[in-house]
């Protein structure tokens, strides 16, 4: 039997259309939805759903932790058992502590219409009174925060539909390895259909990767965190070189002079001039040029800044400084240009979805902060005291930065349960773990992280042990808890599924449900297109009714000049290296991470160059420990040219595994054996949007262990 489906995983694609070959209730191979048309192709992350669904790993019953937290020690239990338990301590910590004391900490492991991890938690606990909720997102917090200055409510439909790819000559991809690291499911291959019709494409990236490689790109290294000044040097050579359309931008921005005036050192500073720069991003002046001037020449140009771009210090700049370079050159909502926003802001196809039962009351907090506001509370200045928390379809613990100090808040917390498919470092310590059904088991409608479309599934496997859905455990807790009925609404899985595509704009519901896709009218949208027609007949929804290059709301909001500036990251004294924590190919963040996994071929593998190598007596294949001040972590020595000197590269994602086991105070610098990068990583963030800084971290690489090759074992 072969019938369509989708991941549903938060991996850049979420609900690419795919199908899968069922026999006796076992998935035997994923395939191409025939159905759908060829652009929207699944990846390798696809073909290993089978292998996550069948992995003698899975949790298959409830687990009751016996162990410290930490530790691998559970015990099996009944449902009856475990939903009784979560159902009496989640009751008596909300009847004595209000319901702010539990703090929702779920996220995307799961997406869809209905499935999806992060609505049905804030669903669940909204419709029990309330709780803390976290704000923000790893994944774009600082763009999030910056573009509605620059946009205003305009931010959402900023984005582009790949398909524009085609008129594109020029393709600028900044700090975006959308071959492998995908930010929507149709990107790649519009990428080489568009090198194929001989647009060129420029990868700058501290890394050649397979993207680069693939597009033979031209390769621009930059150095992590720098792409702000390396912007405001293009800019100065296009307008000291003619080359900028000065009349386009003014007619379309606010501040457009005031941006060049700082640019050309008017503000009393220095020129930012490509030899400023040079000293600043390590990209050669002379390149710099050349670049600007091939920028300035090739129309249209497509500039799409990937998200690593704002994962750094001060990431809110480089997004600002995208969207003036597209006004610059006069690509500005042009087709085949684009407006340098988030490629994935543009609306999708209209279908219904659950709803969270909003509680604007919840006090928030930064989700880079929920370790801080577990172990500081109101005393530190967070808006609640919290004592447990509510885990599903997250594994925060890996994944957020300051894994020392997660370790210590979870311990802080008097009670956490989460919904897990495997026993993730984060589900270690929780106290009770409930098993999650896998996309495999569960029907659902799919929407897209980009694109006019939909997908569709029906449960192809039943499930595997006793796990159930996460709507299913959340009604069941529900009812025990007294509110089943806010929470379903009466409804099944399948009666909401029916409701949603009874209020969607899909035509034939039927005939979607047995194809698995749905293709909206319209595939080729070019965000902003009618306000860069007629910026005077189609204002923006911002004060001034432009693009607020200078904006000051911005100013006022965080004591910032009014326009994007370079804002140099704090240096570390004695950590030389630079290290980026990009996405991995083969899996999706830390699925798969773990050592045992299908998904983690090769192992750990720290990237560096050999010159850097060479420095510190590290050979191929060597053992090396990665180190600053908040921890260390283990990895086994790639020497590569393909990365920029002074740069170090390790996947996010791997487990964490505390070296001197789970009796580790974590008090002092956190030592890791899984190469987990965020023991290395803080909760501090990018002012002043608190967002994530998970790239150019200053750290130091040591040899450890052998001096010899090790293996590729990793961990
Ligand atoms: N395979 C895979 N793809 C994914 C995901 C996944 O887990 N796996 N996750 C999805 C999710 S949730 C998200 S939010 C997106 C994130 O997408 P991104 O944030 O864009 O992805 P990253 O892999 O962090 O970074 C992309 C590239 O930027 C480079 N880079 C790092 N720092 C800098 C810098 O300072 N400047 C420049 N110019 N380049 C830099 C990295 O070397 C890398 O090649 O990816 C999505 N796609
Ligand atoms: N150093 C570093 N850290 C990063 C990043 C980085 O670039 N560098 N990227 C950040 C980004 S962009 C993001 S989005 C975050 C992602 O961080 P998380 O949102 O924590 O993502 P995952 O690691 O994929 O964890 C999702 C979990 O959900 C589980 N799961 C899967 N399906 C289901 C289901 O149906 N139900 C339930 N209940 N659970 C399920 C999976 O087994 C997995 O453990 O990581 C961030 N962390
Ligand atoms: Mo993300």
């Amino acid at each position: 039997m072969i019938l369509p489906t989708f991941c549903g995983k938060d991996c850049g694609g979420n609900a690419c259309p795919l199908a899968v070959e069922v026999e006796d209730g076992r998935p035997v191979r994923i395939l191409r939805n025939p159905a759908a048309p060829p652009e929207l192709a699944g990846c390798r992350r696809g073909l290993d759903l089978p292998a996550f669904h069948l992995s003698s790993d899975r949790i298959l019953e409830p687990l009751i932790r016996v162990g410290d937290r930490g530790s691998r020690d559970f015990r099996a239990a009944s449902w009856e058992e475990a939903l009784t338990l979560v159902a009496r301590r989640l009751d008596e910590i909300r009847t004595r502590h209000g319901p702010a004391s539990i703090l929702n900490l779920s996220s995307s492991g799961s997406t869809g219409a209905l499935h999806d991890t992060q609505t049905l938690t804030t669903r669940f606990l909204n419709a029990g009174g309330g709780s803390t909720v976290l704000t923000g997102n790893y994944s774009n917090g600082a763009a999030r925060f910056v573009l509605p200055y620059l946009f205003g409510p305009d931010a959402a439909r900023s984005g582009f539909d790949p398909a524009t790819l085609r008129h594109s000559r020029l393709i600028l991809l900044w700090g975006a390895n959308v071959l492998e690291a995908r930010l929507g499911t149709e990107l790649p291959a519009r990428l080489l259909e568009a090198r194929r019709n001989g647009a060129r494409v420029v990868c700058i990236d501290p890394r050649y990767t397979d993207t680069a490689r693939r597009t033979d790109a031209w390769w621009i290294p930059v150095r992590p965190g720098t792409d702000a000044a390396l912007m405001l040097a293009i800019l100065h050579v296009l307008l000291s070189e003619g080359l900028a359309d000065a009349d386009f931008a003014r007619s379309r921005s606010l501040g457009f002079d005031e941006l060049s005036a700082y640019v050309l050192g008017g503000d009393g500073g220095p020129s930012r001039d490509p030899a400023w720069a040079e000293g600043v991003c390590g990209v050669p002046a002379a390149e710099i040029r050349r670049l600007a001037r091939e920028y300035g020449r090739t129309k249209p140009a497509l500039l799409l800044p990937g998200y690593s771009i704002q994962r750094v210090y001060a990431g809110e700049d480089p997004f600002r400084l995208s969207v003036a370079l597209q006004l610059a050159t006069g690509n500005f909502g042009r087709p085949g240009g684009s407006t340098g926003s988030i490629n994935n802001r543009l609306p999708g196809p209209r279908v219904g979805s659950l709803d969270e039962l909003r509680r604007p009351e919840n006090p928030g907090v930064p989700v880079l902060r929920w370790p801080d506001a577990i172990l500081e509370g109101r005393s530190g200045g967070y808006p609640s005291d919290i004592r447990a928390a509510y885990v599903c379809g997250s594994n925060f613990l890996n994944q957020g930065g300051d894994i020392g100090k997660n370790v210590r808040a979870f311990r802080a917390l008097d009670f956490a349960v989460c919904h897990e498919m495997f026993l993730t470092p984060t589900a270690r310590h929780c106290d009770v773990v409930l098993p999650a059904a896998s996309p495999l088991e569960k029907e659902d409608i799919g929407i897209p992280w980009a694109g006019n479309w939909l997908a569709y599934k029906r449960a192809a496997c039943p499930f595997r042990g006793s796990a159930r859905t996460d709507y299913d455990i959340f009604s069941d807790l529900a009812e025990r808890l007294g509110f089943g009925d806010a929470f379903t609404e009466g409804r099944s899985a399948r009666d909401w599924l029916d409701s949603f595509l009874a209020e969607s704009e899909v035509p034939d519901p039927e005939a979607f449900r047995e194809t698995g896709v749905y293709l909206a009218p319209d595939q080729e949208r070019t965000g902003l297109a009618d306000f860069a027609e007629s910026p005077r007949a189609r204002p923006l929804g911002t004060p001034s009714g432009l693009v607020e290059l200078s904006s000051r709301a911005w100013a006022r909001d965080t004591g910032l000049p009014p326009i994007p500036v370079w804002r140099p990251a704090p240096e570390e004294p004695g950590r030389p290296l630079l290290l980026v924590t990009p996405k991995s190919p083969l899996r999706t963040h830390s699925q798969g991470g773990d050592p045992g996994s299908p998904a983690a071929r090769g192992g750990v593998v720290l990237s560096l160059h050999p010159r850097d190598a060479a420095a510190r007596g590290i050979l191929p294949g060597a053992e090396v420990r990665i180190r600053n001040g908040r921890g260390s972590t283990r990895a086994v020595a790639e020497l590569t040219e393909s990365i920029l000197p002074g740069t170090v590269s390790l996947y996010e994602g791997s487990w964490f595994e505390a070296e001197s086991g789970a009796s580790e105070s974590f008090a002092t610098a956190v030592s890791d054996l899984g190469g987990s990068a965020n023991v290395l990583t803080g909760t501090e963030g990018s002012p002043p949007s608190t967002a994530c800084v998970m790239h150019g971290i200053p750290v130091e690489v040591e040899r450890s262990g052998p001096t010899g090759p090790v293996g590729r074992s990793g961990t």
